[in-house]
């Protein structure tokens, strides 16, 4: 290298660096500005909710005491009850072992599912009925997945492998539907199988943080309600941050189902806020308080696409930056009633939104259930909680047994 060049490497060295340095340097004051107006939003939030006790309280005296939503009872001893508890029992529980909570979801699901399984299974059953498979019965059934929106890969794969077992020997009507589930059911595993978690849970006296995103109006907030709800009951120290700045109404929203668990929301009501800065404000509050799970609301809609892509990674970099060994799950919400629409969402979202799973919710009165086959056969994500009504204790951990079962209950 002649000394020439050398000079200007080295030029062109010293330039680099100086802008890395200078990169440096802003975001330091970045972070440094967001820590001091977090600490100022703190104090303004600390002296707000004082006030609010005391409203609180005082509206608390002037009222009797609020119902409590979240007690299941025990209802009729029905056909709902004896399917409910016999899908337990084919989970290997015991009787000792059954609780009202699990009865009470397990109802729920079967109602919920009941629209997808009315175009579906029992047209299926009618035309099983107890004879063998023929040919004719899978185009059937091939059609009835379709309808159900299960996604062209989902049918191709299930009616592909009955076809290989009905050309090998006679397949009766109730074995054919037990195959169905079986291959449903594995369908639905393999995402969670490849994952590693077979349910997903806080790890306890950790940070955890769960991301909520998905488009306007399939139900974030009210499933971080719901999960907020499960958290609280299933003992986590929890927290909600309201990052949907984009919305005015977001906030109130979330603020009520805060209060029917008791769990704090993390805000800031101002005119376009900045929804980073929420979220570096409850992680503050978070690792003050030694919060176990933190529910991030996102907005669903903003001026453009683009922008909502770069709002959730401006937001996931907030957080590896702040709190590097947090557990964080990526959690897309779907709205099953939108079928194979909100395919093509979990196939947009998973490019950039770095997704960990989805929650599917809006199961009652749709009769496109099927669509969680698709998005966990297309895009390989795991089915995390499925929501099938609007109430508190709507929403469960996915279950692809008690799923299948719902599915292809009998009538
Ligand atoms: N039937 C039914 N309705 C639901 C379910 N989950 C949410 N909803 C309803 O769907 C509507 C929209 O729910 P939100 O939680 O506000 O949806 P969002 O995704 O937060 O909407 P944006 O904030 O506008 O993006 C509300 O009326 C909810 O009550 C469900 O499982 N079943
Ligand atoms: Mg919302």
């Amino acid at each position: 290298m002649s000394n020439i060049d050398q000079d200007s490497s080295i030029d062109w060295a010293r330039q680099a660096y100086e802008q890395l340095k200078q990169k440096q340097i802003q975001e330091k004051k970045e972070i440094q500005k967001l820590e001091k107006e977090s600490q100022e939003r703190e104090k303004i939030q600390k002296l707000e909710k004082e006030s609010q006790e005391k409203e609180k309280i005082q509206k608390l005296d002037s009222n009797s005491v609020a119902e409590d939503d979240s007690i299941p009872e025990l209802g009729d001893f029905d056909k709902e009850f004896t399917w409910s508890a016999m899908t337990l029992a084919a989970q290997g529980k015991k009787i000792n072992e059954i609780s009202v909570d699990e009865i009470d979801w397990l109802s729920r699901l079967r109602r919920g599912l009941e629209e997808t399984r009315k175009g579906f299974v029992t047209d299926l059953l009618d035309k099983l009925g107890d004879d063998p498979l023929t040919p004719e019965t899978l185009d059937d059934l091939e059609t009835l997945l379709l309808r159900a929106d299960a996604g062209f890969d989902s049918t191709d794969k299930v009616i592909n492998v009955l076809r290989k077992k009905l050309n090998e020997e006679v397949v009766g009507g109730e074995e054919g539907i037990n195959f169905l589930k079986k291959e449903l059911r594995i369908i639905l595993e393999e995402p969670i199988k490849n994952s590693g978690k077979k349910v997903l849970a806080p790890e306890k006296g950790k940070l955890n943080i769960w991301l909520v995103v998905g488009v306007n109006g399939v139900g974030k907030t009210t499933t971080i309600g719901k999960l907020a709800h499960l958290s609280v009951r299933s003992q986590f120290k929890t927290l909600i941050a309201a990052a949907d700045t984009f919305r005015a109404a977001a906030v109130e929203q979330l603020q009520i189902w805060g209060d029917r668990s008791n769990v704090d929301v993390i805000s800031n009501k101002s005119k376009n806020a900045d929804p980073a800065a929420v979220v570096f404000d409850a992680i503050n509050s978070a690792t003050s308080k030694g919060t176990e799970l933190l529910l991030v609301d996102t907005a669903g809609r903003l001026q453009n696409k683009n922008n909502l892509m770069e709002e959730l990674s401006k937001i996931r970099k907030i957080i590896d930056k702040k709190v590097p060994d947090a557990i964080v799950e990526s959690l897309l919400v779907l709205d099953a009633s939108q079928g194979q629409n909100g395919l093509k969402q979990a196939k947009g979202f998973a490019k950039s939104a770095e997704l960990t799973g989805a929650i599917v919710t809006k199961l009652d009165g749709t009769s496109r259930g099927g669509v969680s086959l698709a998005v966990s056969l297309e895009v390989d994500l795991p089915i995390r909680f499925i929501g099938a009504g609007e109430g508190i204790r709507d929403l469960r951990p996915f279950n692809s047994f008690e799923f299948v079962e719902a599915l292809l209950a009998d009538k």
